[in-house]
């Protein structure tokens, strides 16, 4: 039997205000996410694969897009903190704002802080194989280019975050879209 590192109230409370979980949800997590790393030789965080097997997730590209949103800080191990805000995101009560800014980061796989049309096609195909589909070629680029043609304000080929907020804000589908959790 590991030792497990306990939760304060406090911290309970500040994540609680800060993901628009309940405590009880918070709390629900942290057993989760204690359990995983009990499993693990390194106690620091969750590492990709583990985080995988907490969540019961298939191992893919939508995996790895949604562990490296997660992952904040890019130190390739998730925080509690960081779990909690990622968990958060799939609730519908995370205010749209970081929702949207969460959906960017899942975009945006290079985190240069630009979508290219190689990352919407590599998503939106992912997230079709996903689902035990074969993804045509003809259709990833007709909503690829309708996505551009849609966002793509000043026409450089590249959605910016602030392009991506004007895009949502007119198509909320396109978060709900990719809520892979149901
Ligand atoms: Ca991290
Ligand atoms: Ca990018
Ligand atoms: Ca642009």
């Amino acid at each position: 039997m590991g030792c497990c590192p306990s939760i304060s109230r406090k911290t309970i409370k500040e994540l609680s205000k800060e993901s628009s979980l309940s405590p009880e949800e918070i709390k629900n997590l942290h057993v989760n996410y204690i359990s995983a790393l009990e499993r693990m030789e390194d106690k620091t965080g969750l590492t990709s694969s583990s985080f995988q097997e907490a969540l019961g997730l298939t191992a893919g590209e939508i995996m790895e897009r949604i562990f490296r949103a997660f992952d904040l800080d890019d130190d390739k191990i998730l925080s509690f903190r960081e779990y909690v805000l990622g968990v958060a995101f799939f609730s519908t009560r995370l205010d749209l704002e970081r929702r949207i800014h969460f959906a960017f980061a899942l975009f945006d796989r290079n985190k240069d802080g630009m979508i290219d049309e190689d990352e919407v096609r590599s998503i939106l195909k992912a997230a079709i194989e996903q689902t035990g589909k074969h993804a045509d070629d003809r259709v990833l680029k007709n909503v690829t280019d309708e996505m551009f043609s849609a966002g793509d304000r000043n026409k450089d080929n590249l959605i910016s975050e602030e392009e991506f907020t004007h895009l949502i804000m007119k198509n909320p589908k396109i978060i709900d879209a990719l809520s892979v959790f149901k």
